[in-house]
């Protein structure tokens, strides 16, 4: 047993900084603060021409902080990334869906717990004849913010799983992923948006793939009996609300700024099982969802109950007024809603057009039976753009920057001149072409997603980086392109490599992150239940503690309790019997910004973080006698590679 050491220190003073040494480099950075702001107003004033001083605008000098927040997808790596804009810099890695080294993302038991929470049964199988307790995979291509009143409200990020049907929720106080849903019945989620307004009350989930709704092998040659799902998750809950069946397949989902509508693409209204089929027809669709006809009938209890959820059929034979299905030219792809609150715009994909509808004529389409009225009648403008159009940005002066995979381009086109181009006016709605670097999928403008279009920069994640950047093998990086906007011409400022495989991000202004805490709150609902079994074990997690427990009923299961402060754990060592299930609870009691303490068990495959003030446990059995060294991986202290001690397995025997 060790001493619990004199607390007190700062951070900066164990690691020898001085004060009057932050002071300097503080005035140093305000100076650069304002000379960067400078630049940037230089650029935003001379505009296109300006390439220099564009580039000036985006170059954040040491020490000077970003005015944006990136929140990146990550695609197959399962993570969500944080990036400062316009600095392209990466600040964090947020693991929500892979197992993640560093923090034991994935591997601790409050991690574990929230991958668990709405696990269903089949999974639960699947996962078990595979020696696995969670899924640690993840394809996550959508993350965005909760809103208030169109607005970014700061508080959670959303994000999709397409490969295990899953939505995730991160805590923007803390930034970690704190639930995950498995969605019942849908299949493979794709396109996922936050309702905007009045606020976040439902997360919508596009089910891209088609398979019987009771899935069990009865009727799974039999291609009719497929349905395609759409989920309204509940977001405070994180819980399926209520899901509606489509007629074809879900790609891409936005909502309206009022709270009426949601929207989803769909590529596949032939319902094909193969390319060739998916792509026959001339025409495939978007979904229009009624929000008010749809709670109405949930509340009235209409539909099936399966699997815990209500499923209402909105199928076009079904006649109902929950859906409308827009006709939209062949497979088209992005699903984007204007800050004029006002503009849908659909990407064309095989198609070179944009499709412009105006959301304000949806009433009309619901007024009468399906049949009866001119689903296209809302198509204000289609204007043609070029080849592969994919998604579609804005900025606050009505422009639309409209990516295009095939031709490698991003397209600036204005939305009220390719309305009056529509209506047969003679005029260009393209304002300028860039090449991009290569392949574009999604873009992204500076709040452009919500009320607060700003007009800076925008965000081109290029699939492809081919002869960027140096080689690095076979497996190139992709691209994250910053490009200048606020002139008449899009000016490129800056390459950024990232790793597979970014699909779309938001870029959020600082001043809405506001609520982003240094330390944890010792009390936090992460561990709640961690905190209650070291309670029933008669442990107190607030104070220096250093205690070994085998559980009374299990004599299998060993509870080691330490808490840790630089560069010490409480306990010098403990002891177990071969084969036991030990469970190591580790509290940070350092109470100083940036100082987490880790906690590694040798040749067990077990680590984790812990963060100032932080609890966090992990279970391993501890199958074969010896010494085992434990240590804090985390570079916490001078001390830090001394901070370690002993695990004794005794033999089984003994
Ligand atoms: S999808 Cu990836 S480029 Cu999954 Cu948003 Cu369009
Ligand atoms: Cu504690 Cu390193
Ligand atoms: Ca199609």
């Amino acid at each position: 047993m060790s001493e619990r050491p004199i607390s007190g220190i700062t951070r900066r003073g164990l690691l020898g900084a001085t004060a009057g040494g932050a002071a300097l480099a503080g005035a140093i950075g305000g100076g650069r603060l304002a000379l960067g702001t400078g630049a940037g107003v230089g650029a935003l004033a001379l505009g296109s021409t300006a390439a220099l001083a564009a580039g000036e605008g985006f170059n954040i000098a040491p020490g000077q902080l970003d005015t944006h927040y990136g929140f990146w997808s990550s695609g197959q790596t399962g993570e969500m990334r944080i990036l400062g804009i316009p600095s392209m810099r990466e600040l964090m890695r947020v693991p929500v869906f892979n197992r993640c080294s560093a923090t034991g993302w994935g591997e601790t038991n409050e991690s574990i717990r929230i991958h668990q929470r709405t696990m269903t049964e089949k999974t639960k199988k699947q996962l078990a004849a595979n020696g696995k307790k969670i899924h640690d995979n993840g394809d996550l291509h959508h993350v965005h913010m909760s809103f208030t009143d169109g607005k970014y409200d700061g508080k959670y990020l959303f994000m999709n799983d397409k490969a295990n049907t899953r939505v995730a929720r991160v805590r923007c106080d803390v930034m970690k992923t704190d639930a995950i849903l498995e969605i019942p019945n849908a299949k493979a989620i794709h396109g996922m948006r936050p309702q905007k307004a009045p606020m976040t009350k439902y997360i919508f989930c596009n089910g891209e793939d088609e398979a019987p709704l009771v899935n069990d092998g009865t009727t799974m040659q039999d291609v009719s009996t497929y349905v395609n799902i759409f989920t309204a998750v509940d977001a405070e809950a994180m819980m399926p609300a209520w899901q509606v069946m489509v007629s074809g397949n879900l790609d891409n989902c936005d909502a309206d700024y009022e709270g009426k509508w949601a929207f989803s693409t769909s590529y596949n209204s032939e319902m094909g099982m193969t390319l060739a089929d998916m792509t026959a027809a001339e025409m495939d669709h978007v979904v229009v969802f009624n929000i008010a006809a749809i709670e109405a009938a949930v509340a009235a209890g209409e539909g099936q109950e399966l699997n815990g959820v209500r499923v209402l059929d909105g199928r076009k034979d079904a006649n109902s007024n929950f859906t409308r299905y827009i006709p939209i030219a062949n497979n088209p792809h992005g699903c984007n809603m204007a800050p004029d609150k006002k503009h849908l715009c659909i990407a064309g994909k095989l198609s070179p057009t944009v499709t412009v509808l105006d959301v304000t004529k949806f009433d009309a389409l619901f007024e009468k039976p399906a049949a009866e009225v001119d689903l296209r009648s809302a198509v204000v403008a289609e204007p043609e753009l070029g080849l592969g159009p994919l998604h579609t940005a804005f900025d606050g002066r009505g422009n639309a920057y409209t990516s295009l995979f095939l031709d490698s381009q991003v397209v600036k086109w204005n939305i009220e001149d390719a309305i009056k181009a529509y209506a047969g006016e003679q005029i260009d709605p393209i304002k300028d072409k860039l090449d991009v670097h290569y392949q574009p999928g999604h873009l992204k403008t500076v709040m452009g997603e919500t009320l607060e279009a700003e007009n800076q920069w925008l965000v081109c994640l290029c699939k492809f980086s081919k002869d960027r950047f140096l080689n690095v093998g076979p497996l190139k990086p992709e691209n994250d392109q910053l490009i200048d906007i606020s002139g008449d011409k899009m000016v490129i400022v800056h390459d950024g490599p990232n790793f597979a495989e970014p699909h779309d991000a938001i870029a959020v202004a600082a001043s809405r992150m506001t609520n982003i805490r240094s330390t944890w709150d010792r009390q936090d609902k992460m561990w709640a239940e961690t905190r209650a079994q070291a309670e029933a074990d008669g442990v107190n997690l607030d104070d220096w503690q250093d205690m070994v427990i085998r559980d009374k009923d299990d004599p299998k299961k060993v509870r080691v309790y330490m808490t840790s402060q630089a560069p010490n754990f409480a306990l010098e060592s403990f002891t177990v019997k071969e084969g036991d299930e030990v469970t190591v609870i580790v509290t940070n009691l350092d109470d100083i910004d940036d100082l987490t303490h880790g906690f590694t068990m040798g040749n067990h495959g077990v680590a984790m973080e812990v963060g100032p003030q932080a609890t966090s446990s992990i279970t391993f059995v501890a199958a074969n006698a010896g010494v085992y060294w434990y240590y804090c991986q985390w570079f916490c202290h001078a001390l830090h590679m001394e901070m370690r001690g002993r695990m004794f397995v005794e033999p089984s025997g003994a």
